[in-house]
């Protein structure tokens, strides 16, 4: 069966693909990403102009019994240049994603003529939902902030660019920020980033199980599918039609995946499941779709995209 995906002129051989943040700060990593038989394509950690530690460790938790995971990473990366040269010298015929999130406009407004000036001819997700610089708050949740910053990028940028959300919750919400990136012609939007500040105690100590923030970070995993369904879901109904959807969070299971499709995501990410269980989750998820989708008798996924079902 095809479990392709296409967004403008990009062709995906496979429709899984790892999330921004999980295997991809190193060429290393990147490779073994693109390596998969099983991968679609590959993106790289989000970069920022310059090397960056990140937060003190620990700093990424699983939680018991698969439930997910609650990181505060804090934009550790190898500096743009780092992934500029990886994307310059890798000969891949997958399409990769050069993911990047300034501390602040001038800084993504800066990489992003840097890449529009350079050869790179992949896609560009600009990450506005990053919840871990102390500091820094996501954009994605200032409409006003999310509007200025595509407005001046659109004035001079012609490649494909996509952005990376954060979690939305209020109908209203949902409204707002498609109005606001149906005003532009965005190749793609990701949906969702890890849900924010959380926090995880461990039973036994009575202590938070990550440092940096006094132990909120961003949760991912089992315990976000419900948000990422609606707001794939949401900004789906909502997007022009030219605006392809990449559905992230929650996926565990090839069912995961299914669900995803079903509220219309084109692409589907794998973050937490793709750090816990290492590269060989794609083959399996893709087989349990695969298990599924034959079950159920479809041949193509334009049978599955966006055919959730409500009731009357
Ligand atoms: O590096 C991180 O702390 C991080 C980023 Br940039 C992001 O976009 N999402 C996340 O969960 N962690």
């Amino acid at each position: 069966m095809q479990l392709t995906a296409n967004i403008q002129n990009y062709h995906f051989n496979h429709i899984l693909l790892n999330a921004a943040g999980v295997m991809c700060q190193t060429s290393m990593e990147l490779d073994t990403v693109l390596a998969s038989e099983y991968t679609g394509a590959v993106v790289t950690k989000s970069a920022t102009p310059l090397v960056r530690p990140g937060n003190p460790a620990p700093r990424y938790y699983e939680l018991n019994n698969g439930l997910g995971t609650i990181n505060s990473m804090g934009l550790p990366n190898e500096g743009f240049d780092y992934y500029m040269d990886y994307v310059d010298t890798k000969e891949t015929y997958k399409p990769i994603f050069f993911s990047i999130a300034g501390l602040s406009k001038q800084e993504n407004i800066a990489m992003l003529h840097q890449l529009q000036d350079a050869d790179f001819d992949g896609l560009i997700e600009l990450n506005l939902s990053c919840p871990n610089v102390p500091g820094k708050p996501q954009t994605g949740y200032d409409f006003e902030a999310t509007e200025q910053i595509l407005t001046e990028v659109f004035a001079f940028f012609k490649k494909p660019l996509g952005v990376k959300l954060p979690p939305y919750f209020d109908i209203v919400h949902f409204d707002d920020i498609a109005a606001i990136l149906n005003k532009f012609p965005l190749a793609f939007v990701n949906t969702i980033n890890s849900i924010g500040n959380g926090l995880v105690i461990d039973q036994d100590t009575d202590t938070v199980v990550i440092k940096p923030k006094a132990g909120f970070g961003g949760i991912g995993g089992t315990l976000v599918k419900a948000t990422a369904l609606a707001n794939v879901r949401a900004l789906r109904d909502r997007l022009n039609t030219t605006i392809k959807i990449i559905g992230t969070g929650g996926v565990t299971t090839g069912r995961d995946v299914y669900d995803h499709l079903l509220c219309g995501a084109d692409l589907v990410e794998v973050g937490s499941q793709l750090a816990i269980e290492g590269i060989t989750v794609f083959e399996r998820l893709e087989k349990e779709l695969t298990e599924i989708l034959t079950e159920k008798g479809y041949d193509s996924l334009d049978d599955v995209r966006g055919q959730l079902k409500i009731m009357s």
